[in-house]
């Protein structure tokens, strides 16, 4: 039986921290789909075009992994999918609660889909969209946290020192 994980987020933008999670989810499924979600309740700086372009650029090319949008309840989306399994990140405790209520809500809603999670890499630890875009909005270094694509696209937006 082949293994089918969905990956989901706001990605905006896909960071270093994400990219750790998707390559190590590829270690352990046989497909993984990176799925940008089109209605979080998150005001979004990129458009969801462009959040998929960043994602598309930076893995490449891998017939493994599909990058996808979707819309609606996240579980449903998995169902159809064919996956059972969704895939989270954490880092601090501080994303224990709000994950902890995620996960438990759509096992609620749905029983056939179980939340498995991976710890953050070492250098990852603290590394999150919103931080990086404070940094870019502040003009500081963003290299060693984001992609090329990524880090021209936060350029284009607030400008480059
Ligand atoms: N290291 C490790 N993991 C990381 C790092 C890092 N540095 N940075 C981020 N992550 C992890 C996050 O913990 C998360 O697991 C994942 O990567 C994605 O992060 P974000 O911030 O891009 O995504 P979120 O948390 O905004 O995504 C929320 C969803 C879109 C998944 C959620 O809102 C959702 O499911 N929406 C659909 C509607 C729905 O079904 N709602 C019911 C749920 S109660």
């Amino acid at each position: 039986k082949k293994h089918i994980a969905v990956y989901p987020g706001s990605f905006d933008p896909i960071t270093y921290g994400h990219l750790d999670i998707i390559c190590r989810g590829l270690e352990v499924f046989d497909t993984l789909i990176v799925a940008v979600a089109r209605n979080s309740s998150k005001k979004s700086l990129f458009t969801i075009e462009e959040r998929v372009e960043m994602i598309r650029k930076a893995v490449g090319d891998n017939p493994r992994l599909k990058v996808d949008t979707f819309e609606g309840l996240l579980v449903d989306y998995v169902i159809r999918q064919g996956a059972r399994v969704i895939l989270r990140g954490l880092r601090a405790v501080s994303d224990f609660e709000y994950e902890f209520q995620i996960a438990q809500m759509n096992h609620t809603v749905q029983k056939e889909v179980e939340t498995l999670f991976m710890m953050t890499s070492v250098p990852y630890g603290y590394l999150s969209s919103s931080i990086v875009k404070e940094m870019a909005l502040l003009k500081g270094p963003i290299d060693s946290f984001v992609p090329p694509a990524v880090q021209e696209a936060l350029e284009k937006k607030f400008g480059k020192k």
